[in-house]
């Protein structure tokens, strides 16, 4: 539903009339049709958006049936930054599954203009690119060949057996030069590098996912080496980097390496092609405590399949609470990537110099698992003065969703509770007027680097959460408009995974997507999305299509800032289209 009629502009037969403004700040020449290419639930809102309408158009709507339908309301939207005029078209309760066709027609003199598409509506229209998003956890594993990608199916690469201590980690026991073993894990984005804090992170929010739909993901299945065992895949694939990160500890005092990388980025080559050395750094403070966070949620979570696991859940027990106290006592060992000598690293740095909200989502985490009082104190100490989606950069909701999951601390789950939905309630309010019909892409600041996973997905899984908690669906529809402006109904007119939708990024910034032998990249990948900064516009020569904040975006591989993927992105991706595709 539409609830606000800016100008009384629809007719009431079909075809109608779609009366543009006069005063149209720019000249639009061709008809665009902005909706949800992947599909929509039968109860779900069938809006379009229409871009560059001339005077008269018309628009006919037409069932699987073949009876011509009626939109219920539409509304004028004008793009605070671009001046474009755009319809917010609601074409009503299209619930019966099946293809609709929207045809708009207009004509102005002697030029025709005519754009058509189907809005498709199926029962569960979001369950082949919720599996898709988990299962590229799989293709991007490293250290092992690739068995079950089909077409993407390549040889080991990276098998990451010798790895070097660099001298930003030696220490007594472990000098420069020694070489360690650290194989396994997912490659972390475009690149192929292993980053201890973002692992972590995507690992804590997929289990955060898990959690609250637990029969869901216990019956979902991605088709990887461990389906045959007992354990559910999700456990599975997050084992795969969870044994990895067992790795990246230094077993003599427990801290944790910042990341495994090599010196600089390597060019767009395969994995096997690959030849520098690669080398653990520097212990962080941020890197210690998500490790001890994502450890200790999964000794927790996997405590039911040690049959499959076995020692694992005692191992990351331990390996959390030493990683904890490694950080306790050395609370200001931020990484400091400029530090580094002998090699210097030019690889990603996810720096981060406040690590207050790590220790709360850690000794959240660690109360949950070990119920010492000890963990209950370090988290009340560290609570969040406001609810923020989570990130990389800031994990407190992380810390906020383990309270929300346990409920028995009356009063953490209380104060958590409020934060969050004082979030949503902002979160929501302007979406009658919005330029897409969703609570995301309204501000300059809801675009940016790896928006559409921060911003975008994790504030829908938030919604849905709120939901959950409250025992309501009233913000399922705007988690599901953000699922609508991800799949395509949007400024760009990208639906911004790969291998789903009609137009979806054919040249995302990711190696192997590049140098392998298939034209299509793999597939499930969700991009970063507009960026506005452009960090990557000198060093790649390119040209954007437009700055404004939700067109900057570049479909070419070299558009780092704009087109990379990468597995925190995904697993927000993961998080919300599972989610999605668990509601009833
Ligand atoms: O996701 C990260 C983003 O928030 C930062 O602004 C950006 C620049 O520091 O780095 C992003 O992370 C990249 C990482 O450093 C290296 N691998 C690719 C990641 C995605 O672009």
């Amino acid at each position: 539903m539409l609830y606000r009629f800016q100008k009384p502009i629809w007719s009431a037969i079909l075809p109608f009339v779609l009366l543009a403004s006069a005063c149209a700040a720019h000249a639009q020449s061709s008809i665009e049709i902005r909706r949800n290419q992947v599909g929509c639930s039968p109860a779900q809102e069938k809006v379009i958006v229409v871009e560059g309408m001339t005077p008269q158009g018309k628009l006919q709507v037409t069932t699987p049936s073949g009876k011509k339908v009626k939109p219920t309301a539409i509304r004028q939207a004008v793009s605070p930054w671009t001046g474009k005029q755009r319809y917010v078209v609601d074409l009503g309760q299209l619930t019966a599954p099946g293809r609709y066709h929207i045809s708009i027609h207009t004509s102005s003199g002697s030029r025709q203009n005519r754009q058509q598409c189907d809005l498709v509506v199926a029962e569960r229209p979001y369950q082949a690119i919720a599996k898709a998003s988990l299962r590229l956890f799989y293709l991007i594993r490293s250290g092992v060949a690739i068995e079950l990608g089909g077409d993407y199916n390549r040889p080991v690469g990276h098998p990451d057996t010798h790895v070097l201590v660099h001298p930003s980690a030696a220490t007594e026991r472990r000098p420069a030069g020694t070489v360690i073993s650290s194989p396994y894990g997912w490659y972390d984005a475009g690149d192929y590098n292993k980053y201890v804090v973002n692992s972590a992170f995507s690992i804590g929010l997929m289990l955060a996912a898990y959690e609250q739909q637990r029969d869901y993901f216990t019956a979902l299945t991605t088709d990887i080496p461990e389906s045959g065992n007992q354990t559910p895949d999700l456990l599975d694939e997050m084992m795969f980097n969870l044994r990895w990160l067992l790795t990246m500890q230094d077993p003599d005092d427990g801290g944790v390496y910042h990341k495994l990388t090599t010196p600089n980025f390597e060019g767009f080559i395969m994995p096997t092609a690959c030849r520098q050395p690669r080398y653990v750094v520097a212990k962080s403070v941020t890197a210690s405590l998500d490790f001890a966070a994502v450890m200790a949620d999964a000794a927790r979570h996997l405590a039911p399949y040690q049959h499959d696991y076995p020692d694992f859940c005692q191992q990351a027990t331990a390996a959390a609470e030493r990683a904890y106290q490694w950080a306790k006592a050395n609370p200001d060992a931020f990484y400091r990537q400029e530090l580094l000598r002998d090699p210097a690293v030019s690889t990603g740095t996810y720096g981060d110099r406040n690590a207050r909200d790590e220790f709360f989502w850690a000794a959240s985490a660690l109360y949950r698992l070990t119920r010492k009082p000890y963990y209950l104190d370090e988290a009340r100490q560290t609570l969040p003065s406001r609810f923020s989606t989570p990130s990389w950069g800031n994990v407190a909701a992380l810390g906020s969703f383990e309270w929300l999951a346990e409920g028995e601390t009356a009063d953490l789950y209380a104060t958590q509770l409020t934060q969050l939905l004082a979030y949503c309630q902002s979160a929501v309010q302007d979406v009658d007027a919005s330029c897409f019909q969703s609570p995301f892409g309204n501000k300059p600041r809801d675009f940016g680097w790896g928006c559409l996973a921060e911003n975008c997905c994790c504030q829908a899984l938030v919604l849905l959460l709120a939901d959950k908690l409250q025992g309501t669906t009233a913000y399922r529809r705007y988690a599901l408009q953000n699922a609508d402006y991800l799949m395509g109904r949007n400024a760009t007119g990208y639906c911004y995974v790969t291998g789903f939708g009609d137009k979806s990024p054919l040249h995302p910034h990711h190696r192997i997507s590049a140098a392998d032998a298939v034209e299509q990249p793999f597939p499930g990948m969700l991009v970063g999305g507009p960026n506005p900064a452009q960090q990557d516009r000198a060093a790649g020569n390119l040209t954007y299509p437009s700055s404004y904040p939700d067109e900057s975006y570049l479909d070419v591989t070299e558009s780092y800032a704009s087109n990379e993927i990468a597995i925190n992105w995904n697993a927000s991706l993961v998080a919300f289209l599972c989610w999605l595709d668990a509601l009833k």
